[in-house]
């Protein structure tokens, strides 16, 4: 079965540009001022705000439908498993997912990944095999992969990038061979913005038998991912950066890897049969959402992606390089600021690290709080790039679909007032 199961956004609504003004109105939050000044949110690649929808659909759960799932011998239970197995159904088709049980609630990316690594790792990566990830990697795609090969006598090597981030994909080319058991890379680097080939790098892992997984925690939120489209074999990404409540996430998997690997978490919900000493394993999807899970996460996820589609993710996408290139553009044009990752025109998206000469990122983050401006400043969890970057911390603005030019120009102003505060312009 090959499915489509997208949301309800029309072919217009899907190319038009978004109206991020009108569109801030569906944020509560946004309408608040911080410190005397209107909030200016441009943290978006450490959690991004929700609308109005995905916290009305959180209520409305608690109130009219809460029980637990798969226990359906009442009607709550029926209703609350219902919405549920829906909302999968409803990511599925976020992705392109071929089958909705290909598609894992999780916590998160981070959980995501730590559940592949041992699901999948554990019974496929032996002593002498090679696990390719390149040094842009968030923690939580190299930690887990570190730990893997520490159990498996298998071994990490990095892809190389330039100092942009951009990957080079000869150089991929001649790293693969037959001891490559995985790559695992990010789609949207969390700090640089740059935007990796990966349907490119799929296409050749896939020619020498490895297996991609692919760290969609910045690219689920921000553009169209469709995994059938793009042959990646895992893909994981994070409910709370596009739009859904926190606590919820997703791991995406070719059903026949899935079939092949055991489940990660034991206990209730993902047994078929238990003896006194062994047990055996539900079905796909089952069998990876041991216990209890997230059921209003995944339904107020299934909500958020529903809202995203509705708007258009080519739109959002778009947006966002608009916006980064934007800021891109006007930061490097300052006296004494570099901007780390590619250039405007580059492949990236609406997350842009800078540095200011003689100023420390959290110097700078903490000038811009008092102007109503929230950023990140430190490391982003990317200790070693922050290392192949000389710096030991970076300030990073990152955009979504509520961020208008007028925030960067804001943001922009407000990195003057820093430099002027401590007198190095
Ligand atoms: N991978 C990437 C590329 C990320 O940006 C993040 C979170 C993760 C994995 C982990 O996601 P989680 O939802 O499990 O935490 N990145 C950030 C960030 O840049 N600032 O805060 C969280």
């Amino acid at each position: 079965m090959s499915t489509s199961i997208r949301g309800a956004a029309t072919p217009a609504a899907r190319t038009a540009p978004l109206d991020a003004a009108a569109l801030r109105r569906d944020f509560p939050i946004l309408a608040q001022e911080v410190r005397g000044k209107p909030l200016v949110y441009l943290d978006n690649a450490a959690t991004s705000q929700k609308p109005r929808v995905v916290i009305d659909a959180l209520r409305e759960y608690y109130e009219t439908t809460n029980a637990n799932i798969h226990r359906g011998i009442h009607d709550l239970s029926e209703k609350s498993t219902a919405a549920y197995e829906d909302a999968r159904v409803r990511v599925a088709g976020f992705i392109n997912a071929a089958r909705p049980h290909e598609v894992i609630f999780t916590r998160g990316t981070t959980d995501g990944i730590n559940m592949l690594a041992r699901a999948w790792g554990d019974a496929n990566v032996t002593s002498g095999n090679e696990i390719l990830l390149t040094e842009v990697e968030h923690h939580s795609n190299l930690v887990p992969w570190q730990e893997l090969a520490k159990r498996r006598d298998a071994r990490l090597r990095f892809i190389p990038t330039d100092p942009a981030g951009v990957i080079d994909l000869d150089a991929f080319a001649g790293m693969l061979g037959p001891q490559t058991k995985l790559v695992a890379v990010h789609h949207v680097s969390n700090v640089l913005g740059v935007i990796a080939p990966v349907a490119a790098m799929a296409r050749l892992a896939h020619e020498h038998g490895a297996v991609i997984a692919i760290d969609g925690a910045q690219s689920a939120p921000h553009m169209p991912v469709d995994v059938q489209a793009l042959d990646v074999d895992f893909l994981t990404f994070s409910g709370h950066k596009m739009a859904g409540p926190t606590g919820i996430g997703v791991l995406y998997g070719k059903e026949h890897l899935l079939e092949a690997m055991e489940p990660a978490h034991f206990g209730g919900s993902m047994i078929r049969a238990v003896e006194l000493e062994s047990s055996t394993w539900a079905d796909l999807p089952y069998k990876f959402e041991g216990g209890t899970p997230n059921i209003a996460g995944a339904i107020g996820l299934g909500v958020a992606v529903d809202y995203l589609d509705g708007i258009g993710m080519d739109a959002i996408d778009a947006h966002a390089r608009q916006l980064g290139a934007y800021a891109v553009n006007v930061l490097s044009d300052m006296p004494g600021v570099t901007v780390h990752g590619p250039d405007a025109d580059g492949e990236r998206g609406g997350v842009v690290s800078f540095t200011v000469e003689d100023l420390h990122p959290h110097d700078v983050g903490t000038v811009l709080d008092g102007e109503g401006v929230a950023i990140r400043a430190g490391h982003h969890c990317a200790q070693p790039l922050m290392r192949k970057l000389g710096v030991h911390a970076t300030a990073r603005a990152s955009v979504y679909l509520y961020n208008t030019t007028d925030e960067i120009d804001c943001l922009v102003e407000s990195v003057v007032k820093a430099q002027r505060f401590f007198g190095t312009v």
